[in-house]
C-alpha cells in the first residue's frame, strides 16, 4: 500500500523541517525485505530522505521526494511493473483526479463541497451533550433544530463510545434510538446515520428509516458487512484501537498513520469482498478512540495520507479531548473545534461529525469562500 502525503499546511520549512523543500512523502507498505533494501539504497544514491520502520510484519519506508523522483527510484529499484502502476493510481486518488463520490437521499457527497453530520446522542452519558437529548421527546426537538439548522446529515447514537463508558446491550440501545429514527424520519428530510457497533440494531434503524450506518468499529463484524451489503446503504468505517472501556489505556503505534490507513485499507476490502458498494463506503481516522493527543493531532496533520484509500473522509474531532490539551481551555472548546475541522478540511475531510452546527457552517462557508473557485469581483 501507497500512502502518499503532501507538505504540511502552512508553511512547509517551519511546520516540518524534515520536509526540506521536498513536495512529497510517500510511505511505502508490504515489500519485501529484499525490495525494501534496494530502495533504501537508491533513495540514498539519490539523496533522498528515508526512514524505515516494521508495522506489523511490513517494511514501512517512508521517502520523501516529488513524484518523479519517486517513480524513478521505484524503477531503478525494479520493484516491478504493477507497484509502479499502483504508485500511480495511489498518485491519481491522492490528487482528486478519480473524485470522490458518496449519495445519500437528497444529497450528495463530492470532493468540492464539504458536509456537516450533526450529532445527536440519545444517552444519558455522552461526553458532552449526555443527557441533554435522552428524553424522546427532546431528540426529536434537537434533530428538528439541527436539520433547520443546516445539517446536511443526523447521526443518532444510543450508546456513548466516550472512553470508560459502560457498554449498552442491543435492546437498550435500539429502545433509545429506534423512535427517534421513525418520529424524525417522518418530519424532516435530511438523510438519518446511526451510530452503533451492532448488527442488530443497525437493521433496525435501517427499517425504522435511516439511510446510513456509522461503525466505530469499522465493519470488523462479518454480519454488519453481510447487512450493508444486502441494504446498499452508505457505511462510515471509523478505525478503533481496542474498545472504548480500554482504549485509552496507554495506546501505542509505530506509525499511527500508516497503522489506521492499513486497517482502513483492510477493512474496504474485506466490505467489498462481501458486497458493498465501492461508492457506498466513508472512512475515518477515530480521533480519540485508542490514540493519545499526539496521535490524533499526528492523524490531523497527515490525513491527507487517507486520500489515497479514494474514499469520502469523515472528521470527528468536535469537542475532544486533544483540543484541550492544545489550548488549556477544557470548557471552552468550540472555537477549537471549528479551527481543528477547518484544517481538516483543508487535508480532504469531506464530512465534518459535529456538536454545534451553525457555528460550524458559519466557519465553513468562510474557508469554503476562499478555499474554493474564485467567484468574487
Ligand atoms: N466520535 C464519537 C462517536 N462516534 N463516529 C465517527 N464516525 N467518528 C467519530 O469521530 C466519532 C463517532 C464520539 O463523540 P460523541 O458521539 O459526541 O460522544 P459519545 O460517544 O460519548 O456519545
Amino acid at each position: 500500500m501507497f500512502l502518499i502525503l503532501s507538505r504540511p499546511y502552512g508553511d512547509p520549512a517551519a511546520a516540518d523541517p524534515a520536509f526540506r523543500g521536498r513536495e512529497y512523502r510517500l510511505r511505502i507498505g508490504k515489500t519485501s525485505a529484499e525490495v525494501a533494501r534496494k530502495l533504501l539504497t537508491e533513495a540514498s544514491r539519490a539523496g533522498l530522505d528515508t526512514e524505515m520502520n516494521t508495522v506489523r510484519g511490513d517494511h514501512v519506508l517512508r521517502v520523501e521526494g516529488d513524484m518523479d523522483e519517486l517513480r524513478s527510484l521505484m524503477e531503478k529499484a525494479d520493484c516491478g511493473g504493477s507497484s509502479v502502476g499502483e504508485l500511480e493510481r495511489a498518485a491519481g486518488r491522492y490528487s482528486g483526479r478519480e473524485g470522490v463520490r458518496l449519495e445519500l437521499p437528497g444529497t450528495e457527497v463530492s470532493s468540492g463541497r464539504q458536509m456537516l453530520m450533526a450529532i445527536l446522542n440519545v444517552t444519558p452519558d455522552s461526553f458532552h451533550d449526555g443527557g441533554r437529548s435522552f428524553d424522546r421527546r427532546k431528540a426529536v426537538e434537537r434533530g428538528l433544530e439541527m436539520a433547520a439548522e443546516g445539517a446536511d446529515i443526523i447521526d443518532i447514537g444510543g450508546e456513548s463510545t466516550r472512553p470508560g463508558a459502560t457498554p449498552v446491550d442491543a435492546k437498550e440501545e435500539a429502545r433509545r434510538v429506534l423512535p427517534v429514527v421513525s418520529r424524525l424520519c417522518g418530519l424532516t428530510g435530511v438523510p438519518l446515520s446511526v451510530d452503533t457497533m451492532k448488527p442488530e440494531v443497525a437493521e433496525a434503524a435501517l427499517d425504522a428509516g435511516a439511510s446510513m450506518i456509522n461503525d466505530v468499529t469499522g465493519l470488523r463484524s462479518p454480519k454488519m458487512r453481510a447487512l450493508v451489503a444486502e441494504r446498499g446503504c452508505p457505511v462510515v468505517i471509523m478505525h478503533m484501537k481496542g474498545r472504548p472501556r480500554t482504549m485509552q489505556s496507554r495506546p501505542r503505534y509505530t506509525d499511527v498513520t500508516y497503522e489506521v490507513c492499513l486497517f482502513l485499507h483492510e477493512m474496504i476490502e474485506r466490505g467489498e469482498a462481501a458486497g458493498i458498494r465501492p461508492d457506498r463506503i466513508v472512512v475515518d481516522p477515530g480521533i480519540g478512540f485508542g490514540k493519545t493527543a499526539g496521535h490524533s493531532i499526528q492523524l490531523l496533520r497527515e490525513l491527507d495520507a487517507l486520500r489515497t484509500l479514494g474514499k469520502p473522509i469523515l472528521l470527528g474531532v468536535s469537542r475532544k479531548s486533544f483540543i484541550a490539551r492544545i489550548t488549556g481551555e477544557t470548557e471552552n472548546r468550540l472555537e477549537g473545534s471549528i479551527a481543528a475541522a477547518l484544517y481538516g478540511c483543508a487535508k480532504g475531510a469531506n464530512i465534518l461529525r459535529v456538536h454545534d452546527v451553525p457555528e460550524t457552517r458559519r466557519a465553513l462557508a468562510m474557508w469554503q469562500g476562499i478555499s474554493g473557485p474564485p467567484v468574487w469581483k
